[in-house]
């Protein structure tokens, strides 16, 4: 199996520190008590410190704590998260399904079109606007019709199926660079911070992603980092019990002190993946916009390195909106990944195609639903054929 299970060897004293740091939240989170912790090895033998000739017994003992050297990220052995988690057969053809129906509109739209047409203008010009209702944006939509009026020329197709076999061709061309799979065990931990606007599914696709990961043999811890609504820690605390994994939470204050505190106890209790979870705000509140590159700096100087994944949810029925979140996000916290969610809803789809052209930072997760199995890794090819009717 995986050679990620290795464990650190190496003594924990620097670690206890990060533990009482947790253990002081344990009111907020009684649930990270439940959650199993690794033994944490005993602090060194205590020395005691002379406190000069005048100083009369007793002796005041003091504990040395020597600071560990840090664990060599070399050593780990990185792992892909593909083939998808999805084991099931049956599980994945009823998320295609879901995929399928949720993009139904878009697909109807688009291979109506090609319906016992002629490939003339009139044809070009359906698509065009096929291609713009379905959220791909003038760029993107361009950029496919210039491409596909070549590809007919080059290769003299008459035949309007060869047509649209064409079209699905370089949309999956297109999408393709979004294709990433998400790479574990490259530190431990693996420190992802979530951002997005309101009700983009962020909690809800960090407890889907939870599980996910749990069953790579992943230990995950999960930071509360919405640190404005109780509604928010409990949402996040349900995910952590349902899944068994340790939340920390703070009742209120700074989210990027909370989020601190989790990378060194998740550091402390040698957690493979930690997922800060973050308050939902708009791109345009500046000081909310502030306070999330905050948090990225202080997780930074929790972790040399961290936050290695710094990943945007965006909710698929935002349309064109969506590309502007990815742009301002990426603008204010250089965006690693994407997990766009409620493509199973009344999204239109073509908001892919337009962030592939416009802004193309890779999509690892795609959410055609609230269940677990709904999150599922992005493939090109499977997308094009949803929206293509495929
Ligand atoms: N249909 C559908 N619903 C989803 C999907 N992902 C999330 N949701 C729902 O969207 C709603 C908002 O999800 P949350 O995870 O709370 O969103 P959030 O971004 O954390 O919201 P805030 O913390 O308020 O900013 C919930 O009702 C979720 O169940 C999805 O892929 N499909
Ligand atoms: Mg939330």
């Amino acid at each position: 199996m995986f050679s990620f299970f290795k464990r650190f060897k190496g003594s924990k004293e620097s670690d206890t520190a990060a533990d009482e740091s947790l253990a002081a939240q344990d009111g907020a989170t009684p649930e990270a008590e439940a959650a199993p912790v690794e033994p944490v090895a005993p602090v060194q033998p205590v020395q005691p410190v002379e406190r000069g000739a005048a100083a009369a017994p007793p002796v005041v003992a003091t504990t040395i704590i020597e600071p560990q050297p840090e664990p060599q990220d070399a050593a780990l052995d990185t792992v892909e998260i593909v083939p998808p988690p999805m084991q099931d057969a049956g599980a994945k053809r009823s998320w295609l399904t879901r995929l399928k129906t949720g993009l139904a509109k878009t697909s109807s739209n688009l291979t109506g079109i090609f319906v016992g047409a002629k490939i003339d203008e009139d044809l070009y010009e359906e698509l065009e606007t096929a291609l713009l209702m379905s959220d791909a944006g003038v760029e993107a939509t361009e950029f496919l019709l210039e491409s596909l009026r070549e590809k007919v020329r080059s290769e003299r197709l008459t035949d309007p199926q060869q047509v649209k076999i064409a079209l699905r061709t370089l949309l999956v061309e297109l999408l393709k660079p979004l294709e990433k799979s998400l790479m574990l065990g490259r530190a431990q931990p693996l420190v992802m911070m979530i951002a997005g606007v309101n009700g983009a599914g962020k909690t809800t696709s960090i407890g889907k992603l939870a599980k996910h990961l749990q069953s790579f043999d992943q230990s995950v811890l999960l930071a509360a980092g919405d640190t404005f609504r109780a509604a928010a820690r409990e949402q996040l605390a349900i995910w952590g019990q349902r899944n068994n994994v340790t939340v920390v939470a703070q009742e209120s204050g700074d989210p990027a002190a909370v989020i601190f505190d989790a990378v060194g106890a998740a550091r402390a209790r040698k957690i493979d993946v930690m997922m800060a979870d973050t308050a939902g705000r708009l791109p345009t509140q500046l000081h909310l916009m502030e306070e999330l590159r905050k948090v990225k700096r202080v997780i930074g100087k929790a972790q040399d390195g961290a936050p290695h994944e710094v990943l945007l949810v965006i909710d698929a029925n935002t349309g064109q909106n969506a590309l502007t979140q990815v742009k301002s996000f990426d603008d204010a916290l250089g965006l690693t990944g994407l997990i766009v969610t409620k493509l199973d809803g009344t999204a239109k789809g073509g908001i892919l195609a337009a962030i592939a052209r416009q802004r193309p930072i890779p999509v690892y997760f795609i959410g055609v639903g609230e269940k677990v199995e709904d999150l599922q890794p992005f493939s090109a090819e499977e997308f094009s054929d949803a929206l293509l009717g495929g």
